[in-house]
């Protein structure tokens, strides 16, 4: 067997990759929510504006276990109804599906604008900035999950205290 020797740039660099992830981890260790074997973290959402009927729900779950599991719906106070949804964009058309969305073994699967996300129909009061709406998810496997989403603005494009990996790799390109 080979033993590879550690340099010590290889050691500066691993310990900066450790501070970057920290970074990006810290918030979420906050705030995690555990349901068998799945943990979900960064639960938030975006104020609506005016009158809005509909609200959106971004997360992240970790699925720890050795089987799949599927995030099938929800519910919540503050909406008719709670779906999962993907959104795509086909022909230039962007479009919403609602689907069972599944979380295999050894996976993240995060929710996150513009792709995965709850939608919340028929909200009875808008979401603003700042509240924490409690919602009921409903996994296959793991049953009902309550967390509470984290309201941020309008424009928001991450949880609090998260950059956007997206906006990084934007400005980078740029
Ligand atoms: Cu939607």
């Amino acid at each position: 067997m080979q033993v590879k020797k550690l340099t010590s740039a290889s050691i500066t660099r691993a310990i900066a990759c450790a501070a970057v992830l920290a970074y990006f981890l810290a918030p979420a260790l906050a705030d995690e929510v555990k349901a068998g074997d799945l943990v979900i973290t960064q639960a938030w959402s975006r104020a609506t504006p005016g009158g809005a009927k509909v609200g959106g729900g971004y997360l992240t779950i970790q699925n720890k276990g050795s089987a799949a599991d599927r995030l099938i719906g929800g519910s919540a106070d503050v909406a008719d109804k709670v779906q999962v949804h993907e959104m795509a964009t086909t022909n230039g058309v962007m479009t919403m599906r609602p689907l069972g969305l599944s979380i295999e073994p050894g996976k993240t699967v995060k929710l996150a604008p513009g792709g995965y996300h709850l939608m919340l129909l028929d909200l009875k009061s808008p979401l603003k900035q700042g509240d924490k709406v409690p919602v009921t998810l409903e996994f296959e496997k793991a049953g009902k999950v309550k967390l509470s989403l984290d309201v941020q603005g309008v424009g928001a494009k991450g949880p609090a205290g998260v950059r956007p990996i997206g906006a990084l790799i934007a400005r980078s390109n740029s």
